[in-house]
C-alpha cells in the first residue's frame, strides 16, 4: 500500500499511530506529498480530487481517503481492536473521533486566517474559531475522566492528535491553563510509544 504522507499533517499522524499500534507499518510505504489549501498539488489528482492528505492507495489501487476511512480500513485489516464493538462504546469512540477531526479543521482554518497580514484578516473568523477552540476544550476538561478510564481507541487518537497540534501551531495558546485534567491525560496519551514515534518534524522537507 501507498499512504501519501507528509510529517505534519495530524490527520496523517492518526494513520501513522493506527499502523504502530497495528504494526504492520511495514505494510506501507510513505511518500512525501506537500499539500496546500492555496496550492492545489496536483499529483495527487488520480488518487484524490479533494487533493488532501492523508490518501492510501490499496495494493489494486484502489484510492482511500480521509483519516477517519483509512483508519478504520487498517484496523479491520490488521484486526487491531481500536474500534469497540459494543455498540454504545463504539458511539462514544466515533463521536470523539468526530469532536478531535472537527478541531483539527477548524484549526487548520485558523491557522490560515491568521497567517494573513492583519489587514486581511476577518475578526469575526478569529473570534469564532476561538469560541468554537474553547468551546472544545471545555468539553473535553469535563470529559477527561472518561478518556482516562476508555482503552486506547480511534476517539482517544483522534483527540490525543488535535491536542498535540495545538502544541505544534499554536504554541502561544498555552491551552493546559484551566483544563488540568485534559493537560494530564495528554501527557498519558503522548507517553505511549505510538504517539511518540509519530511526532510531527518541520525538518523533514
Ligand atoms: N477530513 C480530512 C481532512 C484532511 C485534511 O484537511 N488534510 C490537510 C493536511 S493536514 C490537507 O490535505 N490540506 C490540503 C487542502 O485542504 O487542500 C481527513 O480526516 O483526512
Amino acid at each position: 500500500m501507498k499512504l501519501h504522507w507528509s510529517p505534519r499533517s495530524p490527520f496523517v499522524r492518526k494513520v501513522m499511530i493506527v499502523l504502530y499500534e497495528a504494526g504492520i507499518e511495514d505494510q506501507v510505504s510513505c511518500v512525501r506529498t506537500p499539500v496546500a489549501m492555496d496550492k492545489p498539488n496536483l499529483d495527487l489528482l488520480p488518487d484524490n480530487p479533494l487533493l488532501k492528505l492523508p490518501t492510501l492507495v490499496l495494493g489494486d489501487g484502489t484510492a482511500i481517503y480521509d483519516s477517519r476511512v483509512i483508519c478504520g480500513y487498517l484496523n479491520d485489516l490488521s484486526g487491531a481492536g481500536l474500534l469497540p464493538a459494543e455498540p454504545r462504546a463504539r458511539l462514544t469512540a466515533e463521536r470523539r473521533q468526530a469532536l478531535g477531526d472537527g478541531l483539527l479543521d477548524v484549526l487548520l482554518l485558523y491557522r490560515q486566517e491568521r497567517n494573513k497580514p492583519p489587514a486581511r484578516q476577518t475578526p469575526e473568523w478569529l473570534d469564532a474559531f476561538e469560541l468554537k477552540v474553547n468551546a472544545v476544550l471545555a468539553t473535553l476538561e469535563k470529559e477527561a475522566p472518561a478518556l482516562q478510564a476508555t482503552p486506547f481507541d480511534l476517539g482517544l487518537i483522534t483527540i490525543g492528535c488535535a491536542l498535540s497540534y495545538l502544541d505544534y501551531r499554536f504554541a502561544d495558546q498555552p491551552w493546559r491553563d484551566g483544563h488540568p485534567a485534559l493537560a494530564a491525560w495528554h501527557r498519558g496519551f503522548c507517553e505511549r510509544p505510538s504517539v511518540a514515534r509519530s511526532q510531527p518534524d518541520d525538518s523533514a522537507g
